[in-house]
């Protein structure tokens, strides 16, 4: 099933996932969100990425727990996505702590530190993470993104040791910020709206975020182009041949 933002939403859904969501024009292919990460997928696109880095500079998203060494029933959760949990580790070893994700879906932890994180379900098995890779931008180094399938138990999420015994986490959920792609064989900076991949991952080459290139075979046609008169091409894509 498919259906967009603006079917669903008016300005108050909007408004409210204006600062922590997907942006307005986005679709939401929602069968995408049953399957995992997509094959193929490298890394992570910069939306997600810029969006946890906002949370991990503003002090006010930060949250500050304490860990376990192994589960115990005062592991702590860090549950909520949209902020930092500053998680003071055992000296020199690792920590637990407990996410149990409001929605199932492929669930990325980014970290201040490149040190280790390992997930396991209620039952204590290992989860493979689905990718992990180095990003920057901000305080967060790393991520690693786990398919997280039960939002009725919690996962334990083993971190460290880490240097300071401290390190800070943001768990966003991949699902939510996917972008639509189009592509661009002309490379015009202009793609063409009938073909186009939505992804939360780094796009295929030659696909960009700007569409409604009216020939994407020709790089002297686009929008921006100006309209030579006269001859029997729409040069700037504006369905007149006049202007
Ligand atoms: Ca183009
Ligand atoms: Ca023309
Ligand atoms: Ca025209």
């Amino acid at each position: 099933m498919k259906m967009t933002m603006r079917n669903i939403g008016g300005a108050l859904i909007g408004l409210s996932l204006a600062a922590c969501g997907p942006g307005l024009e986005e679709e939401q292919d929602t069968s995408w969100q049953e399957q995992g990460l997509e094959a193929g997928c490298t890394a992570l696109g910069s939306t997600i990425s810029s969006h946890s880095c906002v949370h991990s500079t503003n002090s006010a998203d930060h949250v500050s727990v304490t860990a376990t060494s192994g589960l115990t029933s005062s592991t702590p959760s860090i549950n909520t996505a949209h902020k930092q949990f500053d998680v003071t580790l055992p000296a020199s070893a690792a920590g637990t702590v407990k996410f149990q994700p409001a929605t199932a879906g492929s669930w990325a932890f980014f970290l201040t530190q490149n040190t280790a994180i390992t997930v396991k379900d209620s039952a204590g098995n290992t989860l493979s993470s689905a990718l992990t890779h180095s990003v920057s931008g901000c305080a967060l180094t790393k991520v690693a993104v786990f398919n997280l399938s039960s939002t009725t138990t919690a996962y334990q999420v083993v971190l460290g040791p880490a240097s300071g015994n401290l390190v800070g986490v943001v768990a966003e959920r991949v699902e939510d910020y996917t972008v639509r792609y189009y592509q661009d064989s002309d490379a015009d900076a202009w793609g063409n709206s009938s073909v186009s991949v939505l992804t939360a991952c780094v796009p295929p080459a030659g696909y960009i975020t700007q569409r409604y290139d009216c020939n994407d075979a020709n790089a002297s046609i686009n929008p921006s182009a100006a309209e030579i008169t006269g001859n029997s091409v729409d040069e700037n894509c504006n369905g007149s041949l006049t202007n």
